[in-house]
């Protein structure tokens, strides 16, 4: 019987994965799949993680099943983190997820149950994941316009035209932070007038938060979702611990629906349960136990911080390089949205030829939209990429 199923595209960013490791070239440089770097091209353990670890492994009694929402102690910490006190929160159903695709994939999960003809409004262009998973689910997908690739900047204009045609039933998917792939985020008086734009279509928000902690700190970062979740009348938030604890394998996030209505926490929450239930029971607990850890422990919390903190300042010095780099060499300034982006990724906006010719000549591989993961540069390599930026064209 498989036989009558269809040969399914691979992943592009996992497959440049493979690309770069096979490649001999001593000098390549990876700026591929979004996973955190130093400069020695390691991806660590932080460390109040392995501290967490270690203690946990002294105080961990039983691996007996959790609830099917997963430890509450996780949710209350991590909602205290993302939503702040911006939302009250009994107003807030969350369950733990596998990673922050398990939030994304849920939280699809219920719009669906709530509209069976829900239409998900996407960025143009949005992480690849986001259109896969909707395709698969069957779910109608409606891109907006997002990027301009003269400016490097938010084409707004289109996005609220494009967002216009949004109503009540549908749901229009942001990044809440560190857009990925583009790297291009909207301001806070952008926000503003999207939430005015949300509030008056009735489309419900859905925002996916990968990246808090890395573009402009931990409480900037989830600045516009505290906006939007205390302004509209219901949202889901799909928040991701794997970049910003480090903890990519452990599979740790939290899906949010947040409701004014408080009378509505009961029923989301079930929802939420019930979701969990359906396609896997129990949420993975490790990583979400480290976290909880993490964020419960002054010291741990403090150590976290200031080692998050050197990630995402290490990441801005260099898009600043990088951008001087450019400056230099091009004797223009068009690369200058470089130093403006936010999070792991830029869009570098070079041709599918200019990328392919950057891989070939150069041993840089980026994905073929041109997004070029930060993180995979060090203050040694950022000139040598500037180079061969310059000499591909473009
Ligand atoms: N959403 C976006 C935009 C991402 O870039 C990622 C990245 O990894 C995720 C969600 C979810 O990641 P994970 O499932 O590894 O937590
Ligand atoms: O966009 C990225 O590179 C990260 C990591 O199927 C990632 O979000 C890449 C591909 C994938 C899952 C995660």
């Amino acid at each position: 019987m498989f036989e009558t199923i269809k040969e399914q595209p691979a992943d592009k960013i996992l497959m440049l994965m493979q690309a770069f490791r096979e490649d001999p070239r001593e000098d390549k440089i990876d700026l591929g799949v979004g996973v955190y770097k130093d400069a020695d091209g390691n991806t660590p353990i932080m460390r109040a993680i392995k501290a967490a670890e270690k203690q946990l492994w002294e105080d961990e009694q039983t691996k007996a099943y959790t609830g099917l929402a997963g430890d509450p102690g996780f949710a209350d910490v991590m909602v205290a983190l993302v939503l702040g006190d911006a939302v009250a929160r009994e107003n807030v159903a969350a369950a733990a997820t596998p990673g922050g695709t398990g939030a994304v994939r849920q939280a699809f999960d219920m719009a669906r149950m709530a509209n069976p003809n829900v239409r998900v409004f996407v960025s143009d262009p949005t992480w690849p994941n986001h259109l896969s998973i909707l395709k698969h689910m069957g779910i109608e997908t409606v891109m907006y316009r997002y990027f301009d690739n003269e400016s490097g900047g938010v084409n707004f204009d289109g996005m609220m035209a494009d967002l216009a045609q949004a109503g009540k039933g549908d749901i229009v998917l942001v990044h809440g932070c560190c857009h990925n792939p583009t790297g291009a985020n909207l301001n806070a008086t952008e926000w503003k007038a999207l939430i005015d734009l949300l509030n008056k279509t009735g489309a419900t928000p859905m925002i996916d938060l990968a990246y808090q902690g890395f573009g402009d700190g931990l409480d900037a970062d989830a600045q516009a979702v505290r906006m939007v979740a205390s302004s509209v009348p219901e949202c889901l938030i799909a928040a991701s611990c794997s970049k910003n604890f480090g903890i990519y394998r452990e599979r740790t996030g939290l899906l949010m629906a947040v409701a004014q209505d408080g009378g509505a926490k009961k029923l989301n929450q079930g929802t939420l349960n019930y979701l969990n239930r359906q396609n896997f029971s129990f949420p993975p607990d490790h990583g979400a136990r480290l976290v909880t850890y993490v964020l419960s422990d002054d010291a741990l919390k403090a150590e976290w911080q200031a080692e998050l903190e050197e990630m995402r300042t290490g990441m801005l010095a260099l898009r600043e390089q990088l951008a001087g780099e450019l400056q230099r060499l091009s004797g223009s300034d068009r690369f200058g949205f470089l130093a403006q982006h936010r999070g792991m990724f830029s869009r570098l906006g070079a041709t599918p030829e200019q990328v392919e010719t950057l891989r070939r000549d150069h041993g840089v591989y980026m994905v073929g939209d041109s997004r070029m993961n930060i993180a995979g540069l060090n203050a040694k390599t950022v000139p040598l990429l500037a180079e061969a930026i310059v000499k591909s064209g473009v």
